[in-house]
């Protein structure tokens, strides 16, 4: 009796997980899956992947597609975080952060990145700014990778009124991707049709440099900086629909020599966003695609992983974007 109450139990909560997760509610609880190819979470929409390898794990963060059918606009309220050992079985973790956790936000929880220093764990956003009209980018700070973030500096650290010498629209300051040089320096690049770096301060929550332009032939978005033996690479979502180019450079403040397409328009969304890793020895491309059926598109977005390779002289070769998946 006791057990057939306690199965009984056990099927009710599965029910009620299963009930959440399809609905695309905020995760509450871990949930564990096997991704089964790409996409590779389908349970919820998921877009602009950031990914951190951090001890013998990868943690992909994701802003959540929220809009509902048959809208067409972008509705992303929080981040999701997903962590796996293998690339194949994940866990997704309680909501860590929402664009809303920034006080002086007005939400809209555009593309980020994560990054470890020291321990710690800084989450570079990008949000609407609740009283400087167009978009910003705030850092949020944790001891642990899965959270809890906190605003780290109280205020923005980017508004659109510090960028207007470059360009008049309020958007081009979002998508940020932060990389730490093997000196030590920190350095934060961002933008929309123009690109930025500066340089971050040791604390992690300051510009130490004047924001500085990068030309980038035809750049729209999400720039992503990584570096493979002597080369920085710097892909970066390109014309619209986007496509992912990339340009090299052996000093991390160019110039930057544009090499060509790394990624084709990936399918039924006319975003596509990058993240490129080394996890146990191989390189990976995250991205999104508005491949679920039915109603996935450019405002319900997919992740999606697949294989990177270089050739000898260092330049990547073009990514083909699978349906199978990694596995
Ligand atoms: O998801 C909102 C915006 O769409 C991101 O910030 C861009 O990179 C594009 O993917």
């Amino acid at each position: 009796m006791v057990k057939g109450i306690s199965n009984l139990y056990g099927k009710l909560r599965l029910l009620f997980v299963a009930l959440v997760v399809s609905m695309g509610l905020p995760a509450q609880n871990d949930t564990t899956f096997v991704a089964n190819g790409n996409p590779i979470i389908t349970y919820k929409y998921t877009a602009d992947p950031a990914v951190l390898v951090y001890d013998d794990k990868v943690y992909l963060y994701a802003g959540h597609d929220e809009c509902p059918p048959p809208h067409q606009h972008y509705l992303l309220n929080e981040w999701c975080v997903f962590s796996s050992s293998d690339l194949k079985t994940w866990t997704e973790h309680p909501v860590p952060l929402k664009a809303k956790d920034f006080a002086w936000a007005k939400g809209e929880a555009w593309a980020s990145q994560v990054i470890e220093k020291g321990g710690k764990f800084y989450w570079y956003v990008t949000v609407e700014h609740g009283t400087i009209p167009g978009k910003s980018i705030g850092v949020a700070v944790a001891d642990s990778p899965l959270g809890p973030f906190k605003d780290a500096r109280g205020s923005a650290l980017i508004t659109n009124d510090m960028t207007t010498e470059y360009t008049r629209i309020s958007w081009d300051d979002i998508d940020p991707s932060v990389y730490i040089d093997e000196d030590g320096q920190v350095y934060l690049f961002w933008g929309n049709t123009q690109c930025y770096y500066a340089r971050l301060k040791e604390n992690m929550i300051e510009l130490d440099s004047p924001i500085m332009p990068v030309q980038l032939p035809r750049f729209t978005e999400a720039p992503w900086i990584h570096k493979q033996g002597e080369w920085y690479y710097l892909s970066y979502a390109s014309e619209f629909p986007e496509k992912i180019c990339y340009a090299m450079s052996k000093n991390i403040n160019g110039p930057w020599e544009y090499k060509g397409i790394l990624n084709e328009i990936a399918g039924n969304s006319n975003t596509n966003h990058q993240a490129i890793i080394e996890f146990k020895g191989d390189w990976y491309f995250i991205y999104h695609n508005g491949s679920i059926n039915t109603e996935g598109g450019s405002f319900r977005r997919s992740v999606c992983i697949d294989r990177l390779y270089y050739n000898p002289d260092g330049t990547m070769k073009r990514v083909i974007m699978t349906s199978e998946g990694i596995h």
